[in-house]
């Protein structure tokens, strides 16, 4: 039982809560617990095994939610789980997964309308009889009938930071088995694409039967298909994981090919064929007369050289510009995580978050930031408390107490100010001209048309205190599409006014998408990654950030939170005015 797996039961538990009209407030802690375990460092195993600490220690973890994890934890079902699955069909909760939908609607169409599969609910669309209802309307029906497709094909690839929980647990399960020489996951995890569709297992070694052994004996795990070198297993979760052994003369030559993409492949294939060489999973081969001799496979290094390419870092390896900057000799020195100086995006108890003002500040300086930005919401997000322009005053006199207090890092005052439904942000330029740094976003009226969407965050861009938009295309992985939004517009703007957009790191957002960067980088417009921390474990998210980062091609000196203070501060000024 790993995190994302227990997080993943409290999710669903809060689904079955609301489609059931429950306490908004019950529902609410199974939401927020979900995402504290999400985010959270280390295992819930390993906080359960040490007798020095109690589950309860953790912020947003209360009794009630402790005593699940432990359940879970070893291995029991929840009576509650069951108890609401017992009252909901199954069918009915694929309802809630579509975009501008969720539980209450899911409720709606399904106590009223007897709608309670995708199928059923398509036809009731197409009735025209959904709009009839309460709080529906021809709009959402439409929205709805467009979603429908896309809750079919959810759950099918899960997220980079999902796959790596179970990558993890199968490298450890792999550990003890001896015949494993060299281990290495390959495919899409090693590209970092945003979402994972199989996990690739290459192992070296010269027992492959034992090597099989131990992964099929997987926990919970069944068998796909077994062959002579190759093994797929599926996991309980329903993730595939294929495994192959290679001798380690190939070992190189199987981590690029089953490293892919297949794209990239192909076009190395056509390279080799122009040399007189054949390439695949066992190496590069010289053909002449009917006869092959082996070149290179050792390493990833040689292959590549036997082509006359260098080695190409995984995450660029997409048949996009990596060829032609090889080419040019100009391959980018893709950013590290080491390299972000600051993280200007997070929230504090003020609003949503569960660790205070100084709780955020002890973790950032522990993880070895130099200088950070409070964005609590603004007042508009209710559901957040979020602040008035009096509330945020308050918390700035806190913010310059701390400052005070602290040498060598620095604390902005920053506010994530909403972009309002009708257009125009939820604060007065007066307070927000007060503020160090102000990243603007969208959190209402997500369906407007894109001529509305685009306009609202172009003229945010053009307020002369937003330094950034965050999350701009408002994409939740698997459970909404981004809306509709003219992105060439939102970089015109941004280019005009010398702002930022942001990368958001949350593993569910990735927002702006590693395309969105790239195009954004071509413009020249400096990109921001943020973690949106709610909680002092939230940074620990900036690693995917970077990784949907370095897919974009983007080098330390395109991101703005690489820089000094100064440097930083410089920038925000330029887009001030
Ligand atoms: P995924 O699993 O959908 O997230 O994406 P990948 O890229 O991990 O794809 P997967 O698991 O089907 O295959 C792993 C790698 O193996 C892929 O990136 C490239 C290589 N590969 C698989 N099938 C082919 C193929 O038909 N031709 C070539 N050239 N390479 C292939
Ligand atoms: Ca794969
Ligand atoms: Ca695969
Ligand atoms: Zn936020």
């Amino acid at each position: 039982m790993n995190n994302a797996r227990i997080a993943e039961v409290f999710d669903q538990i809060a689904d079955l809560l609301e489609f059931q009209d429950a306490n908004p407030f019950r529902v609410r802690a199974y939401r927020n617990g979900a995402r504290t375990i999400r985010d959270y460092p280390e295992p819930m195993t390993v906080v359960l095994a040490d007798a020095d600490r109690k589950l309860t220690d953790i912020k947003g973890v209360g009794k009630d939610l402790a005593e699940k994890v432990a359940a879970l934890c070893a291995g029991e079902t929840l009576p509650l789980l069951e108890e609401l699955q017992s009252q909901v069909p199954e069918s009915a909760l694929m309802l809630m997964r579509i975009p501008g939908m969720g539980p209450k609607k899911a409720a709606a169409v399904f106590h009223e309308l007897g709608v309670s599969t995708l199928d059923q609910l398509r036809e009731a669309c197409q009735a025209q009889q959904v709009r009839k209802l309460k709080g529906f309307g021809a709009k959402t029906e439409e929205t709805i009938l467009a979603g429908i497709g896309l809750a079919e094909t959810i759950d099918v690839r899960m997220t980079w930071a999902q796959a790596d929980q179970f990558a993890r647990s199968i490298k450890d399960w792999m550990r003890d088995c001896e015949g494993v020489e060299q281990l290495e996951v390959a495919g899409s995890y090693r590209r970092g694409r945003d979402t994972i569709g199989d996990l690739d297992f290459l192992v070296v070694s010269n027992q492959p039967q034992q090597v099989m052994d131990r992964l099929a004996a997987f926990p919970e795990a069944s068998l796909i298909g077994r062959g002579p070198t190759k093994i797929s297993i599926r996991l309980a979760d329903g993730l595939q994981v294929d495994m192959r052994v290679v001798p380690e003369k190939s070992f190189g030559a199987a981590l690029q090919y089953f490293t892919g993409s297949k794209d990239h492949n192909i076009i190395l294939r056509g390279r080799a064929k122009e040399r007189g060489l054949k390439i695949n999973e066992y190496g590069v081969f010289r053909v002449e007369d009917d006869e092959e001799t082996f070149e290179a496979g050792r390493t990833e290094e040689e292959v590549y050289a036997t082509l006359d390419l260098p080695w190409f870092p995984p995450e660029l390896r997409e048949a996009r510009r990596e060829f032609d900057w090889a080419a040019a000799g100009s391959l980018p020195e893709l950013i590290d995580v080491g390299d972000l100086r600051a993280d200007l995006h997070m929230h504090t108890t003020e609003t949503d978050g569960k660790a205070t003002l100084d709780e955020m500040v002890a973790a950032a300086r522990k993880r070895g930031l130099k200088y950070i930005a409070i964005t609590d919401h603004s007042k508009r997000v209710t559901m957040a408390r979020g602040l008035d322009a009096q509330r945020l005053r308050t918390q700035w006199k806190e913010i310059d107490k701390v400052n005070d207090k602290l040498r060598g890092f620095r604390v902005l005052k920053g506010i994530e100010v909403d972009i309002l439904e009708r257009g125009g942000l939820d604060l007065d330029d007066d307070v927000l001209s007060e503020s160090d740094w102000v990243v603007a976003s969208i959190h209402y009226g997500q369906n407007q048309s894109r001529a509305d969407i685009t306009k609202r965050v172009v003229d945010a861009l053009a307020n002369p205190y937003v330094s950034a938009i965050a999350h701009p295309t408002g994409r939740l992985i698997n459970r909404r599409p981004p809306y509709e939004i003219d992105l060439a517009a939102v970089y015109d703007a941004a280019r005009k006014h010398h702002k930022m957009l942001e990368l958001n790191a949350n593993p569910a957002r990735l927002d702006l998408d590693d395309v969105a960067c790239a195009a954004a980088k071509s413009r020249g417009i400096p990109i921001v990654i943020s973690s949106d921390a709610h909680s002092a474990e939230g940074f620990g998210v900036l690693r995917y950030g970077i990784l949907q980062a370095r897919r974009a091609g983007l080098t330390k000196a395109d991101v703005a939170n690489t820089r000094s203070l100064d440097a930083f501060l410089k920038l925000v000024a330029k887009g001030r005015g």
